[in-house]
């Protein structure tokens, strides 16, 4: 059911991960058509079995598409993992968990990028094989990679931190290789966005990947910002975002320090109710937890509405 309510036109949502997926499952259920951007982060991509492999677009896709795993968020409902199996038994690379039907993806996406295509047209094509009509747009055409920086000296792709580390190396920085060149319709929808909603999504590695892009920060300037909090009474609902923001601020995780990392890009923030305590910015408590689809709808109406009093 959409709401017509709504007197945003051009919302632009930032994204990556499963949170950042599931709102913009919530937002595309409640605005109209075309209304909404998004943005999502391709700084988790990398190389692996010699194929060009995107886990936020993808997650987002599936997610959108109502194929996602619904407790996990990543990969697919309906999946197994035979060929996974196999490759155990020759001995090759299993840390990630390539799923049969995911695998697709992959094989598609590595073909028509290897074809010359942009990651930009790829991902349309592979959303509009899905039915999915929302515009999401990867950050960037050209890779650019998100680099763990760890206490113990060592650098580490994403995916081997997040994954084949399972995130236990404390992180002392993130730092971005590649391109500084965002994709250009994404800049553009910034630019023209009267709304841009920044997800609960990770801010070092999955939104910072957006943000360092050239021109995306000025653009955002003069815009109305909304983000949505992560962190839930203290906690992570996914991932290793709680323990970096100890390790990277040494301030205990909090939707304060949320607020904080994004100073001076936001109008406002939308935090669990309760969880408003030492945020500087004009602040909106309400249930952010989103349960299945129903819940995901919940939150993006409140932010919206809450988006309008802000006008
Ligand atoms: N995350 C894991 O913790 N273990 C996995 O084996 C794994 C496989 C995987 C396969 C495809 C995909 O799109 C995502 C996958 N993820 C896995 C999640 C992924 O590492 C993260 O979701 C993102 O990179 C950060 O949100």
């Amino acid at each position: 059911m959409r709401d017509r309510a709504c007197r945003f036109e051009r919302v632009v949502a930032l994204a990556g991960g499963i949170g950042g997926a599931r709102l913009l499952d919530g937002l595309a259920a409640v605005l109209p058509p075309g209304a909404l951007t998004a943005v999502v982060n391709t700084g988790d991509d990398f190389e692996h079995w010699d194929l060009r492999i995107s886990p936020d677009l993808d997650t987002v896709m599936y997610t959108l598409a109502g194929l996602a795993h619904p407790e996990r968020g990543w990969g697919l409902a309906d999946e197994s993992f035979r060929a996974l199996a196999m490759i155990e038994r020759y001995g090759g690379d299993t840390w990630f968990q390539l799923g049969d039907r995911d695998l697709a993806t992959h094989l598609w996406r590595t073909q028509l990028l290897r074809a010359g295509m942009r990651l930009s047209a790829v991902t349309e094509r592979l959303y509009r094989a899905l039915g999915i009509e929302v515009r999401v747009l990867p950050m960037a055409d050209l890779p650019r990679r998100t680099i763990i920086e760890a206490t113990d000296g060592r650098r580490l792709a994403f995916q081997d931190w997040l994954v084949r580390e399972r995130a236990s190396p404390t992180v002392r920085a993130v730092s971005f290789e590649g391109t500084s060149e965002p994709a250009p319709a994404a800049l553009e929808a910034v630019h023209a966005a009267d709304l841009v909603i920044i997800c609960p999504s990770n801010p070092y590695v999955s939104i910072d990947p957006i943000l360092g892009l050239d021109g995306v920060r000025s653009a955002l300037r003069g815009r109305t910002v909304v983000a949505v909090s992560p962190i839930v009474h203290g906690q992570a609902i996914k991932g290793p975002l709680a323990g970096m923001i100890t390790s990277l601020t040494g301030r205990p995780p909090s939707a304060a320090a949320i607020a904080a990392h994004y100073r001076g890009l936001l109008s406002a923030i939308v935090v669990e109710r309760g969880d408003e305590a030492g945020v500087e910015v004009p602040v909106h408590g309400t249930a952010t937890v989103m349960g299945g689809r129903p819940g995901r709808a919940d939150l993006a109406r409140d932010v919206l509405r809450f988006a309008e009093s802000l006008a």
